[in-house]
Parts: structure tokens; sequence; C-alpha cells
């Protein structure tokens, strides 16, 4: 067994990975009641891969996740009201509310995202860990993505670079045994994951994924290497979702009993127990950093309620078009117009249709004439 931390940093683990579990019951429920839309992916039962890495991770460094993503933003220390808002799609979510579960992003606290695309964080982490060379920082990039991504060709794309231009980034992929319902051994023809990155010039090594322990040792060990040698490595982190993919999966491709069998491995009771036996916790400590953890989602739930949908004016902040002054690219148009027009038209009159439809129109028209011209 590889030794405990400090034993405030052990509480701190157990701590984080029971709130990242009853934030995502919670919101499992608050989906069921219709608060939520869209997609929602749990990483119920991979909470051990989620703290365990983040915490071999310095404040500068980057982390860097997929569409299964509000434990990453938590771990990082986003708070869960921000993380709940988001969810609820209102304006004091992480991303003002206008990702949603998938789109969890912190510029602050260097998590760089949730995405919804499969293996598309591969690449910008490639290009996160360039300008962080390029600035000649230690800084290191923590890619997290799944088995199924493993298969894509931005994988082979990104690894392959990495190496080349001895980019700082550790990969983990956290092989949870299937891409939605397909098994491992049915979506990948190598399934000992470690090693797919092996022809690419990317060593691999493995973690147990249901022990924080091991996931922290493993991940520290490759973080460390990869800051001195300004080389990439991959860690596959073993581990098991205990629900479906995302909330609308019927589950058919696997049996009760399988899952059971996992969860008999549960990392958080499993580290619980360990740090009673090790005498770190007692069991009244035990059940207060339960309660403490529900307490927060209380409070994140009902922060996130009362928290504003965005404006619909508000539509056009933050988007890239395609305009006269920038030729052939794209370019922003300033939030700060925008937001001064929509409370113009929040006073002149509510309820009105917003008074950009024609401006979208013409917007377009302007964009496809500059890449008629361009092409
Ligand atoms: C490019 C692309 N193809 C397909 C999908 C649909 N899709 C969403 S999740 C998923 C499975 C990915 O599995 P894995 O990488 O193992 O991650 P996990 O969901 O297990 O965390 C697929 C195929 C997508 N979002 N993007
Ligand atoms: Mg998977």
């Amino acid at each position: 067994m590889p030794a405990l931390p400090e034993p405030a940093a052990a509480r701190e683990w157990l701590a984080s990975m029971t709130l990242i579990r009853r934030f995502e019951e919670r919101a499992a429920e608050m989906y069921a009641r219709a608060k939520i839309g869209g997609f929602l992916h749990l990483s119920i039962g991979e909470e051990a891969t989620i703290v365990g890495s983040a915490r071999a991770l310095r404040d500068e460094d980057y982390l860097i996740s997929t569409y299964r993503s509000h434990g990453h933003a938590l771990v990082r220390g986003t708070p869960p009201e921000n993380v709940m808002a988001e969810l609820f799609g209102r304006v004091d979510g992480c991303s003002r509310g206008r990702g949603g579960s998938m789109h969890m992003f912190d510029l602050e606290r260097r998590f760089m995202g949730g995405y919804g695309i499969v293996g598309g964080n591969l690449p910008i982490a490639a290009g996160i860990a360039l300008a962080s060379d390029y600035k000649q920082t230690e800084e290191i990039t923590l890619c997290v993505f799944g088995d199924g991504a493993s298969n894509q060709g931005t994988f082979g794309e990104t690894l392959n670079l990495a190496a080349l231009w001895r980019l700082p980034v550790v990969f983990m992929v956290t092989n949870n045994q299937f891409g939605m319902g397909t098994a491992l051994r049915r979506h990948s023809a190598v399934t000992d994951l470690q090693r797919k990155g092996e022809s690419l010039g990317v060593p691999g090594t493995r973690c147990d994924g249901m022990d924080v322990l091991d996931t922290h040792r493993v991940i520290s060990e490759s973080v460390e290497r990869v800051r001195e040698d300004r080389r990439p490595l991959l860690v596959e982190a073993v581990t098991y979702r205990f629900r479906g993919h995302s909330m609308a999966d019927p589950e058919q491709y696997r049996s009760k009993e399988e899952v059971e069998h996992w969860r008999e491995r549960d990392p958080i009771p499993a580290f619980g127990d360990l740090l009673v036996r090790e005498g770190v916790l007692d069991e009244a400590a035990r059940a207060q950093i339960d309660a403490d953890a529900i307490a927060r989602v209380d409070a994140a739930v009902e922060f996130a309620d009362a928290s504003p949908l965005p404006a619909p004016q508000s539509l056009y902040e933050d988007v890239y078009v395609l305009d006269r002054e920038v030729r052939g690219s794209y370019s922003l148009h300033t939030t700060e117009l925008r937001a001064g027009e929509a409370e113009a038209a929040e006073q002149d009159g509510a309820g009105e249709a917003p008074a950009h439809e024609d401006e979208i129109a013409q917007q377009m028209t302007d964009a496809l004439g500059i890449a008629d011209e361009a092409s």
C-alpha cells in the first residue's frame, strides 16, 4: 500500500471524493425533476481517479477533461454553487449558464473544460502545453479522457506531436470499461491501454483507479517526471462507472452482478475504512465529512435555483463571428456593446422580441460574401 499523506490531506481527499459523490447524486435528482436540461454524465464510481490525479498537480498546472467533468471542476475548487448553477443553466454558472453539464470551465483555477466532442480535448491539451513551454514555465497539463477516446484520430495525432515536440502533458486515460454501451474489448483492438502510446513515442503506465492512494502515487510520479524531462507520458487509470453512460441509458449491455462486483470496491468507503483503521479518522469525524458534503450540496441547489436565467438579449455575447474588419478570420464582437444594448432594450420595453434579427441576417450575408471572396 502506498504511504498515506499527512492526516489533513487524507481527510481533504476523502472530503473531496464525498462532495463529488453527493453533488452528482443530487444532480441526478435535479435532472429527474427537470431542473437540468440537456445531457448529464455522472462520474459516480470514478471519484478516486479525479481526486487522486488532481491532487498531484500544482495550482499553476492545467487540467482538461471531457463531458464527464463536474468532479474535475469541484476538485479544482470551483464552488459547488457555481457548478450547480451551470447545470441549471443560470447566469451564476461557472460558464455563465451557457455550457451546461458538458462545458464546465474555470480559467482562474486552470480547469480548461469540459468538452462534448470525444477526444476533442487532446489537441487542446497539446496547445496549452506548447504555450507553457513557449513561456518557459514549469507548468504541466493533465489531460483526462476515456477509453473510447483512445480510438479517436486525435489520440494518435496528439500523442505523436506531443512526443515529437516534447510537450509537458500527462495523458490520463480513464478506463471505465465502456465507451457508451460498448465494452472495451469490443471497441479497442488493444485493451492494455497503457501501451497504446508506445509506438507514438509516449511510454505508459497504469494505476488502480479505484484507489485514491495508488492513483495519486502514479500520477504524482508521472507529473514530476514530465515536469523534469519535458516529455509526455500516458497513464491508464482502471476504474468503473457505477451509473449509466448518461441519464438516458437503459444499461442493457452489462449485468447487475457485474456492477455489484465493482461496487464492492467503491473508492469512497474503501478509503474511509482505511483512514479509520489507520487512526486518521474516527467514525464521528467520517460521518461529519458526509454531513458537511450534503449541506454544501443543499446550499448549492438553493443558490442555483435563485440565480436568474441569462437574458435572451445576451445571446449575442461571447460569440465569434466573421466580419468585414477581420477578413477571412474570426473576430469577437465584444460583449460591452451588446450588454449595453441589452440593458437599453430592457428599459425600452420588456417582453419585446430582441431588436437584432435583421442584424443577424445582415451579418450572415456579409460573412458569406467574405467567404466567397476568399475562396
Ligand atoms: C467525436 C464524437 N463521437 C461520438 C460522440 C458520442 N459519444 C459521446 S460519449 C461517447 C463514448 C466515449 O467513451 P469514453 O471515451 O470511454 O468516455 P466515457 O463516456 O466512458 O467517460 C460517445 C461515442 C461524441 N460526443 N463525439
Ligand atoms: Mg469509457
